[in-house]
């Protein structure tokens, strides 16, 4: 239905396809159609791609992710294909409100936080550069929970984005593999042969991934569990209804839910079958498609680039040893060197909890044969040591990490200051074993999504000045930089911020109740809840400065709004306890009527991408302000920078790059180095240390503890007062009077209104390092060995439209 144009085929697949008309259909219906009429003009290019593909013989990148956040498909679709007037015209001429029916679309929250995110801008500007992929993961049934707030505390409740028609995906009914658990490993005619207790499905289903300009169009393939048998007739005519559907309830169980907990490895039995369950159905996948196409297993590693987004698919090592010894009968170093020669690691977090390790016991039992060649791999690398120090078990564990890093050619950082503290902590000791294995790759956000369609009002100022070319070039934003002292370009670039500000005011207003000034700052940190990420720093800023505020009430204040989002793993009770305590500080902060002219907080509920889309473009600071060493790149801090909110930050991450990048003026440093930190952590009473040499900091913490901000509960917040003036892990207090000194220049600065525009639209031009266009060539070049098919081929595939 491409030969039509979209209004007409939006009234035909609301005929045919909804069985609806236009007087009776709702706004689902009319979003499905368009849905239905956009994705019939990617899908020619989508098969061309895979065509163009397999005509050149080219080499695949395989990314291997349990997470892929992305959020909503349709603007997506229509901004890449370019359809934005067609479909704006069709839909206002049908009498709808486009902006309404985009919105009605649920976000496919299919991932936790940043890397879940990152999965998803790699694989949009995969598809952009033109590289063969496939992304593989999991269809979550329900993604990450929804959250709500009763007395400010976090309420979950189940996501349940399938409930309605997903309009992207098709079922495969043709690609399906069978997956077994448990049993036990026989000698069989002098092979070990493993003989699972327990078998699910592994369904296909696939979404296109569509590139800029509708190019281009690679596959998302998640996998839904299903029972190898379907429902029991036998026990339902016997009347046990119940358990006649319990296999197929039991078996659906694993693609259930999405695993809430963000960089805390909980070490469950359920997590580990849905990473084998994945990872094991996608490297079936993968030589299943070699071996029709034909070449020798060795020439594997020639063929696909597996990539495993951190250690949840680490599994891959030995199950591809497995397919590839056991099933295929290739000696075993041949197949450990032929499986490294494929895979590689990527890294995302240092802190110990997150180091994915399974109890020997567990993987023994679910998966005994992978337990075996577990220890095979070790031994064999262990030859290679003259040291013997690394080993891949012990104390009755499997280290993931370890396991990744040994089974993979490469292993990536995600942010030069991450890379060099994986080489001098984590993997010290590998990496002086590899020394050419740990590469830096660091983070890059998709200007697609990020900014052309999240902002459309700064990105139309950036097409005007400097043509188009920035979309798919970011670095282009450079040739802004003469219009940084051109005032006709400023006011143009502070009316877009200002008029982005309004909606969201308008927003606030409408649907949280909240009054805001669209002049005064607006300061967000939006993120998942964590200690290291250091929300509580923020909010006694906001206690402190209420404070001097009411000390002060004639004093010339710059007006703040502060706004928080986010949410915290339903089993972290101290991420859950900062949540609650910014509600209750919020709600007395914003009824003070001597104050609220200044001062205003706000924690909205149920962040997610579209609250992101909605508030990056809006804000004027970006707050980053993790204990140094702790975050390992962020990519929210690029996507502010990129729309023009300058950083109050540490060095932390990839915040070291995007100030170098900003440059120092441009940038609100403050706060301790990773180095620093270390130290400072080693001063016995830190913590009271700070607290003794600062008021303002004594007195909020004062403030909390004398039940200011605990209604009728006096002692609320105990435990976070003995949190802080005691251990303080995280080192809130110590980085305390830095950050209350870096806001106040930020202040200064912003009350200065013609640097704080410059400042903002600095940050915009400089920031083109940051596309994932940029990473994703970082890992063609360094870790994939791969090109893109793209060029030249352009001409044989259908114009989009
Ligand atoms: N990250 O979102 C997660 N989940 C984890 O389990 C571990 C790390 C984040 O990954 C992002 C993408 O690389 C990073 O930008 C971020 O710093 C990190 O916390």
């Amino acid at each position: 239905m491409t030969d039509v144009d979209l209004r007409t085929s939006i009234l035909r697949h609301l005929t045919y396809s909804l069985g609806s008309d236009a007087d009776h259909a709702t706004q689902h219906d009319w979003r499905i159609a368009l849905s239905l009429a956009v994705r019939d003009r990617l899908i020619e290019n989508w098969h061309a791609a895979s065509r163009a593909t397999r005509a050149v013989g080219a080499k695949r990148v395989y990314y291997l992710s349990m997470e892929f956040l992305i959020g909503r498909l349709l603007e997506d679709a229509i901004v890449n294909l370019r359809l934005e007037d067609e479909a704006q015209q069709a839909l206002t001429g049908l009498g709808l409100d486009p902006v309404a029916v985009i919105q009605d679309e649920p976000d496919a929250a299919l991932g936790n936080g940043g890397l879940g995110r990152l999965a998803a801008c790699f694989m949009e500007s995969l598809s952009t550069l033109g590289v063969p992929a496939f992304g593989y993961g999991i269809r979550y049934e329900h993604g990450l929970f929804r959250q709500s707030f009763e007395e400010g505390r976090q309420i979950e409740t189940a996501e349940d984005w399938l409930t309605q028609y997903h309009a992207w995906e098709f079922e495969r009914r043709d690609v399906r593999f069978k997956m077994c658990f448990g049993g036990e490993v026989v000698e069989e005619g002098g092979k070990p042969v493993w003989h699972g207790q327990e078998a699910v499905m592994a369904q296909a289903y696939d979404t296109p991934v569509i590139g800029w300009r509708g190019r281009w169009a690679n596959t998302l393939r998640l996998w839904s569990a299903q029972p190898l048998h379907g429902f029991d007739l036998d026990r339902f005519n016997r009347g046990e209804y119940a358990a006649a559907a319990e296999p197929e309830a039991l078996a659906r169980t694993i693609s259930r839910v999405l695993y809430p907990d963000d960089t805390t490895e909980q070490g469950k039995e359920l997590r580990l079958k849905q990473e084998y369950f994945f990872t094991a159905a996608s490297l079936r996948d993968i030589l299943r498609r070699f071996e029709a196409e034909g070449g020798a297993l060795t020439d594997l590693p020639k063929r696909a680039a597996i990539q495993l987004n951190d250690t949840h698919p680490a599994i891959a090592g030995p199950e591809l040893v497995r397919l590839l010894h056991d099933e295929r009968e290739m000696p075993l170093d041949q197949a450990i060197a032929t499986a490294r020669g494929c895979l590689s690691y990527t890294n995302h977090t240092l802190m110990p909890e997150a180091l994915e390790r399974w109890s020997e016991d567990l993987m023994t039992s679910l998966l005994p044969r992978h337990m075996q060649l577990i220890e095979r791999i070790d031994a064999a690398h262990a030859a290679e040591q003259p040291s013997r120090s690394v080993s891949l078990t012990g104390d009755g564990e499997v280290r993931m990490g370890e396991l990744a890093f040994v089974m993979a050619h490469k292993v990536n950082g995600v942010s030069a200051l991450h890379t060099d503290l994986m080489k001098k902590t984590v993997f010290a000791e590998l990496h002086r074993l590899h020394p050419d294995r740990i590469v830096n790759e660091t983070n890059g956000v998709t200007p697609r999504r990020w900014l052309l369609s999240a902002n459309p009002r700064l990105s139309g100022l950036i097409t005007r000045t400097i043509g188009e070319g920035w979309v798919d070039d970011l670095e282009q934003l450079e040739r802004l930089e003469p219009s940084l002292t051109d005032p006709a370009f400023l006011d143009a670039y502070a009316a877009a911020k200002r008029a982005n500000k309004a909606d969201l005011a308008d927003w606030l207003a409408a649907e949280h109740g909240v009054q805001v000034d669209p002049d005064a700052m607006f300061d967000v940190q939006i993120k998942r809840i964590h200690e290291y990420k250091r929300q509580h720093l923020n909010i006694l800023e906001a206690i402190a400065l209420w404070r001097d505020i009411k000390a002060n009430p004639q004093g010339n204040w710059v007006p703040r709004v502060k706004i928080f989002a986010g949410k915290a793993a339903p089993g972290y009770f101290f991420a859950k306890e900062i949540i609650r305590l910014i509600n209750d500080v919020a709600a007395v902060i914003n009824s003070d009527p001597e104050t609220n002219r200044y001062l205003k907080v706000i924690f909205l509920p149920n962040y997610n991408v579209s609250l992101a889309e909605r508030l990056i473009p809006a804000s004027d600071l970006s707050e980053q302000i993790s204990t140094a060493g702790k975050e390992a790149s962020g990519t929210g801090n690029m996507k502010f920078a990129l729309n023009g909110a300058p950083t109050i930050g540490t060095l932390d991450g990839a915040n070291v790059e995007i100030r170098d990048r900003v440059g120092a003026r441009n940038f609100f440093l403050f706060g301790m180095t990773a180095d620093e930190v270390e130290a400072r952590r080693a001063v016995p009473e830190h913590a009271a240390q700070a607290i003794a040499a600062d008021p303002r900091l004594s007195g909020a913490l004062m403030e909390i503890s004398r039940g200011t901000f605990s209604r009728r509960d006096r002692h609320r917040y105990r435990g976070v007062v003995a949190n802080l003036s005691g251990a303080d892990y995280f080192l809130v207090c110590s980085d305390f009077t830095a950050y209350w000194d870096a806001q106040r220049r930020a202040d200064a600065a912003f009350a200065d209104a013609d640097a704080w525009r410059r400042m903002a639209a600095c940050n915009t031009a400089r920031s083109g390092w940051f596309s994932s266009d940029r990473t994703i060539r970082g890992y063609m070049a360094d870790i994939w060995d791969v090109v893109a098919v793209r060029s030249g081929l352009d001409e044989a595939m259908q114009p989009p439209g």
